[in-house]
């Protein structure tokens, strides 16, 4: 079984947004065009508590886009997105939103970030999609969506370090800072993972 993970394409991170990923309306034509020809497809969605210690506004000396610290974590101070419920959390409208199978939910603890759609940042929780794909018998996966350089990035490395083949489709993803995402997409491939 080969899965299609759909990451955090939200309103936020596209134009407009107000996290917005440049470009990042792009990926959307790519992800509808190959969405059905994986066995299983499936959205992460960032989804965030009003007061998450994530936002720079939850910090009364946080500066936004410079690394501040969040329960003992050093935490990038993002600005307010992707708040539970809102507009901004919303799947983007474009998306074809038929073939996804199921929608895993993360950031929802104000006390520390989710960037990857298995686990939290400190690794305490697990969002669950571990055991869903394991549990359809998924053994390979495309990762896709937004942001490259941060949610996609450590969703796809999790997925690597807990046994699956998986792969990076770049075509359906965009950076926030493409200086960085090229320095990832390197050490994606030294742990074994493809750009596709
Ligand atoms: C993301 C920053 C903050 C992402 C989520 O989806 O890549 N980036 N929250
Ligand atoms: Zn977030």
């Amino acid at each position: 079984m080969k899965a299609l993970i759909i990451v955090d394409v939200q309103n936020d991170f596209l134009p407009g947004g107000t996290l917005a990923v440049p470009a990042g309306d792009e990926v959307i034509a790519e992800i509808n065009r190959r969405s059905s020809g994986f066995d299983l497809v499936v959205a992460t969605q960032d989804w965030h508590p009003a007061n998450h210690g994530s936002f720079a506004s939850a910090h009364s000396d946080g500066k936004l886009f410079e690394l501040g610290e969040l329960d003992g974590l050093p935490q990038m101070l993002w600005p307010d997105h992707c708040v539970q419920g809102s507009y901004g959390a919303a799947l983007a409208e474009a998306l074809d939103q038929k073939p996804i199978a199921a929608i895993f939910h993360k950031g929802m603890d104000a006390r520390v970030d989710s960037y990857s759609g298995f686990f939290d940042n400190g690794r305490k929780h697990k969002t669950g999609l571990e055991d869903y794909l394991k549990g359809m018998g998924v053994a390979r996966m495309a990762v896709c969506g937004l942001a490259a350089d941060y949610c996609v990035f450590y969703t796809a490395r999790d997925a690597l370090e807990l046994g699956f083949k998986v792969e990076i489709i770049l075509d359906a993803t965009r950076a926030i800072d493409n200086d960085q995402w090229k320095t990832i997409q390197r050490e994606f491939k030294q742990s074994g993972g493809k750009l596709i």
